[in-house]
């Protein structure tokens, strides 16, 4: 597929930028998309690599201006678990990061933004079960307060300024080929190099606690459908409740326990257990398969025989 330009992934060494910079290059050639990150990214040889810290503004500008930037797929950020442990560079980084990526779209020197929410912008008193696109939004974590706040941002620069800027409220994502970065829910990835190594787990969440999850591979699609639909289908500028499935920690481990028998978890909650207790159970994501189509493939049996399949080779070598 051709762009007018090239795209640039910031924060392309995280747990998503890996995965998307290789789906990306699928569809547009390598050449065309650009990866930066703090620090170098080994797993993406293919593609050109610069060096940002999205808080510096003339840097990425510099960027933009020198690779013909058309696209910006924005992913730094600090997570649910390390933004409560630093909570004022959390909002730094989580808030600036995007400011500078929309001004410069304001500015149209960049056509369109692709900018991740998550089912962080909910909270305590939104209704658990089958959480609704519209509702009730207090969010008890920093990083869920930057992301709301970011919401509001990316739809007023849409509505005042014409930002052509895109977003998806993310459950938990599980993949094979990265590994997560700070959050809640990433012990539905961790347990399953535990399972593989030592056929143990001892997971930081209680084990009835549900909570909205997805595949790696669903989720790069989805955003990769939502950046190519047309404009006038995009009819929601915060961002589009996802769902791909909802599980508790002693579910996941029963799927598991069904290809390694002798696998056994146990349960030592820690202060992310507050932070689970917050978020929804389950998402209606009815907005954004009436808008763009949307459609999940993995469903936990499915998941778990995918992450154990591919991680088998990984974890034995
Ligand atoms: P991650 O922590 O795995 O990766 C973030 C990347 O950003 C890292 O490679 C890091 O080095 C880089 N980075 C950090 N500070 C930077 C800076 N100042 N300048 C440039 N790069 C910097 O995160 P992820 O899981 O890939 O998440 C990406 C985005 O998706 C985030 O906005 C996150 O909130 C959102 N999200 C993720 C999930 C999930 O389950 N992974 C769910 C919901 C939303
Ligand atoms: C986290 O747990 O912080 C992320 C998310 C759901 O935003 N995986």
């Amino acid at each position: 597929m051709s762009t007018l330009g090239k795209i640039l992934i910031v924060g392309a060494g995280g747990q998503i930028g890996i995965e998307l910079a290789e789906a990306l290059s699928k569809i547009y050639t390598s050449g065309n998309v650009i990866v930066s990150d703090l620090k170098p990214i080994p797993a993406l040889p293919n593609n050109p690599f610069e060096k940002l810290d999205i808080l510096d503004k003339n840097a990425l500008f510099d960027i933009i201006k020198k690779h013909d930037i058309k696209q910006v797929y924005l992913l730094a950020a600090l997570l649910s678990a390390t933004g409560e442990q630093n909570p004022a560079f959390a909002w730094k980084l989580n808030m600036e990061g995007l400011f500078h990526v929309l001004d410069l779209a304001k500015e149209k020197h960049i056509d369109k933004v692709y900018w991740p929410s998550s089912i962080a912008v909910f909270g305590p008193t939104t209704p658990r079960i089958n959480t609704p696109q519209q509702t009730v939004m207090e969010p008890s974590t920093v990083y869920g307060i930057s992301k709301q706040a970011g919401e509001g941002w990316c739809n007023w620069y849409f509505n005042k300024h014409g930002v052509d800027v895109r977003s998806i409220r993310y459950p938990g994502l599980i993949g094979w080929k990265s590994a997560p970065g700070g959050g809640t829910t990433d012990y539905a990835v961790h347990i399953f190099y535990e399972a593989l190594k030592h056929q143990k787990y001892e997971c930081f969440l209680s084990e009835n606690t549900a909570l909205p999850m997805m595949h790696m591979e669903d989720a790069i699609r989805a955003t990769l459908e939502l950046m190519h639909a047309p404009s006038e289908n995009i009819r929601i500028r915060t961002a589009y409740n996802l769902s791909g499935l909802s599980f508790t920690p002693a579910q996941i481990a029963a799927e598991i326990k069904k290809h390694i028998t002798q696998f056994e978890i146990t349960y030592k909650p820690d202060f992310r257990q507050n932070i689970a207790n917050s978020w929804p159970a389950s998402i209606d994501d009815a907005a954004a398969r009436a808008d763009w189509g949307w459609k999940e493939h993995y469903n936990l049996p499915l998941l778990v025989e995918n992450m154990l399949k591919n991680l088998t080779h990984l974890v034995h070598r």
